[in-house]
């Protein structure tokens, strides 16, 4: 069977993506690909993140992509741009983001790419079971009865616990992405296997793009291009004491290139 590599927050490093392309085309051979969401807004080259996503749609290898909390926002903004890229009144990421589509002519096939996404709230597999979802679960409720809102937006205060130490695993895998951390996080069981991949290592603010090979239990990082916007090492998952689950703080096999 196909293994699945997921791609996290991307969020507009269209140099990164294409730098993790090439690298998948031997670390993933033939590997379904799916992106976590937030594609285009906050990050220099949205129009590069597009450009990538249909030149695999062309080559016959598409890119499955489900819905970040930045989808709705910025397929908004492109409607309210409309065909000339009209930017008043935006804030003025999402304007930059629009000009710049604008300019490499674009803005249709952007929205093509966020309307898409957004009709794909999740992606679930089988053997063992995942689930590929923007940013979590409430773990009270269990993943079928968690609000998609809350699904897309769930996300810990800076002096509180992630809810991921406080999800007891019986959805099986969750891949996720959203909240940005120094180092791609996996939880195991006692068994070793993986729980939880949380996997938005923040490039646009300057850490990593991260990937994650399901089947395999691999994660490869690209370093970003991007400023560095914060401490990354205080970017971590404060771990409470009474956890069940083993933790791997990086990925097994991780592996850095360039
Ligand atoms: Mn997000």
């Amino acid at each position: 069977m196909r293994d699945t590599v997921v791609i996290g927050d991307i969020h507009g490093c269209g140099e990164e993506l294409r730098f993790m392309f090439k690298k998948l085309q031997r670390w993933a051979r033939d590997c379904r690909i799916i992106l976590i969401g937030d594609l285009l807004t906050k990050g220099p080259r949205p129009d590069l993140v597009v450009e990538e996503i249909l030149l695999r749609q062309r080559a016959g290898k598409p890119i499955e992509i489900v819905c970040g909390n930045h989808e709705g926002r910025a397929l908004a903004a492109l409607r309210r741009a409309g065909p000339d890229g009209k930017t008043e009144g935006l804030p003025p990421r999402l304007a930059a983001m629009v000009d710049i589509l604008a300019d490499a002519d674009l803005l249709d096939e952007a929205q093509e790419i966020l309307l898409r996404a957004m009709r794909t709230p999740f992606i679930r597999g089988r053997r063992p079971a995942w689930t590929v979802v923007h940013a979590g679960v409430d773990p009270d409720r269990g993943f079928l009865r968690t609000p998609q809102r809350t699904r897309i937006t769930i996300k810990s205060a800076p002096d509180q616990f992630d809810w991921w130490w406080n999800y007891d695993g019986h959805d099986g895998l969750l891949v996720v992405g959203h909240k940005p951390l120094a180092r791609p996080l996996i939880l195991r069981n006692d068994a070793g296997r993986a729980v939880v991949a949380a996997i938005d290592t923040g490039c646009c603010y300057g850490g990593f793009l991260t990937a994650y090979r399901i089947g395999a239990d691999r994660c490869l990082m690209i370093p970003s291009r991007q400023r560095r916007q914060f401490n990354f090492r205080r970017r971590v998952s404060r771990r409470p004491s009474e956890t069940a689950w083993r933790v791997a703080s990086v990925g097994r096999g991780r592996k850095l290139v360039r």
